[in-house]
């Protein structure tokens, strides 16, 4: 593999699971491969669990790791050729990518959707950049329309919970303050896409996802009739996809919240959310405590998603 940005990526996903479950077993088991190797992580954008968990990873695999936050302390980055450089970015990401290429053996970029320009942000300008011109392989830690570490661990955390073997997975939208990307609802649908499950997504209407996401997943508007019958429920928030309202909050209606009664109307589902997350916003404080929320479990697999992502990387080297 030398790349991973979508689920293509990663090939058959029997073997992704396979993969992951290896690596669980005994995380330890590799720490030749990664030996003298190493990863630079870079950050266009704030993180906890992916900052922590795919250096975890890489450590697991004997890599040494470096982090660059590109907005703190690094020079101010233009993006755009042609643009006479007059202001304040003082170097192009056309010399920084080769750059920093040049320091490591595997690269991942964190560089979120910018959700003013929709035709910019699904053209995934910035992490397509780092592919063409770094020299190394590249992997996604939440690019501008996927984050498919985020899925892989979430596609892991499902297989190990789940008590049938086509349990019926909800996403739906949750009311968030801010506008959020649509990478993660993205990413869900594709990697729930290439599974065999039951998959139902459920949202107030201007909020449709991207068709080349959403695949055959059933879109229900009425979120109860949604959570009827559902194993999980996997909330996230996301701003308008659709023209003329890309990139933009449409609602904070708090009937979209996920609360205990809502909850009720499932078939004693387990509750699952990337995180970081706004509680009594996405979810209310006794359902994201309660023995049914997986949140914890699920963010742990992220070092296990990003090992066996950066194990298949190494071994392309
Ligand atoms: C980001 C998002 O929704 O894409 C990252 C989630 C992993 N969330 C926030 O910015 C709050
Ligand atoms: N879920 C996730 O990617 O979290 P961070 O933004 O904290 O990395």
């Amino acid at each position: 593999m030398k790349k991973f940005t979508c689920v293509a990526d990663i090939g058959p996903i029997d073997k992704a699971i396979a993969d992951a479950a290896l690596i669980k077993k005994d995380r330890f088991a590799f720490t030749e491969l990664g030996r003298n190797k190493t990863l630079l992580m870079i950050f266009f954008n704030s993180s906890l669990r992916t900052r922590l968990s795919t250096q975890k990873a890489a450590m697991n695999l004997g890599m040494n790791v470096m982090v660059l936050d590109v907005n703190q302390g690094a020079w101010k980055l233009e993006t755009e050729r042609g643009v006479v450089m007059d202001g304040d970015k003082a170097e192009h990401l056309l010399e920084a990518i080769p750059v920093m290429g040049s320091y490591c053996d595997i690269i991942g970029v964190r560089s979120f959707a910018g959700l003013k320009d929709k035709v910019e942000d699904y053209e995934e300008k910035v992490i397509e950049q780092f592919i063409k011109y770094s020299g190394r392989p590249v992997f996604s830690m939440e690019a501008a329309t996927r984050h498919p570490l985020q899925s892989y661990a979430d596609l892991i955390t499902i297989e190990e919970f789940k008590t049938k073997p086509r349990p019926k997975v909800v996403m739906t939208w949750a009311p968030h303050p801010r506008a959020l990307p649509q990478a993660v609802p993205n990413s869900f649908a594709e990697w729930m896409n290439a599974t065999d499950y039951d998959f139902v997504i459920t949202h107030p209407r201007g909020y449709e996802l991207d068709p080349k996401f959403t695949g055959r997943a059933k879109i229900e508007y009425d979120q109860r009739k949604a959570l009827e019958g559902a194993d999980f429920v996997y909330a996230k928030n996301w701003s308008a996809y659709t023209d003329p309202n890309y990139g933009k909050v449409l609602s904070t209606d708090r009937a979209w919240t996920v609360d205990a009664e809502k909850m009720a109307l499932t078939d004693n589902a387990f509750f699952m959310h990337c995180l970081p997350v706004r509680r009594n916003m996405i979810v209310t404080d006794d359902v994201i405590e309660s023995d049914r929320s997986i949140v914890i479990p699920e963010a742990a697999n992220r070092e296990i998603s990003a090992q066996a992502v950066i194990k298949r990387l190494l071994e392309s080297l």
